[in-house]
């Protein structure tokens, strides 16, 4: 299986209730590496272009308003088959239809305040990790 990156982001919810080291306790267990992670304040603009693939959908503008509504923290992830391992670990964007266990299941509340995203594919994983860190800053956490 290829190494993969994904981005994981603690939502505004997620920081809201100090659940963060939880969280990242969790990705950290289930074998990911962390190759970079920062506690931002989304503006609406930024808000919206990471979004930008669901604008038009129902949910778009109360998406980008929640995700502003706090800060958040962006982790990027790398990890042999990242994109699928990290969303079995987060379960379905619906903690009503997420698997016992998972993130989501035990610390979102709905569909909209769901605690963390992930990316869906390796190729947005790439994208997304670059929206928030560039390649210099993961190549010198790297160096340890
Ligand atoms: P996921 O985060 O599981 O990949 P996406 O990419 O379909 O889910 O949706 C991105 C985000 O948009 C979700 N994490 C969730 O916060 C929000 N969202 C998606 N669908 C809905 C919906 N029907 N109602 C409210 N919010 C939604």
């Amino acid at each position: 299986m290829a190494i993969e990156r994904t981005l994981a982001i603690l939502k505004p919810d997620c920081v809201r209730k100090n659940l963060q080291g939880e969280v990242i306790a969790r990705i950290q267990k289930a074998g990911f590496t962390v190759l970079g992670m920062k506690m931002v304040r989304l503006s609406p603009t930024a808000a919206g272009a990471f979004y930008a693939v669901h604008k038009g959908r129902p949910f778009y503008d109360s998406l980008v308003e929640f995700m502003c509504s706090g800060p958040v923290v962006p982790i990027a992830l790398e990890k042999e088959n990242a994109v699928a391992d990290y969303r079995t670990l987060i379960g379905s964007t619906d903690p009503k239809d997420a698997a016992p266990g998972t993130i989501r299941k035990d610390f979102a509340d709905n569909k909209g305040e769901n605690c963390v995203h992930g990316s869906d594919s390796a190729e947005n994983g790439k994208i997304e990790v670059a929206f928030f860190f560039s390649e210099k800053e993961i190549a010198e956490n790297r160096r340890g």
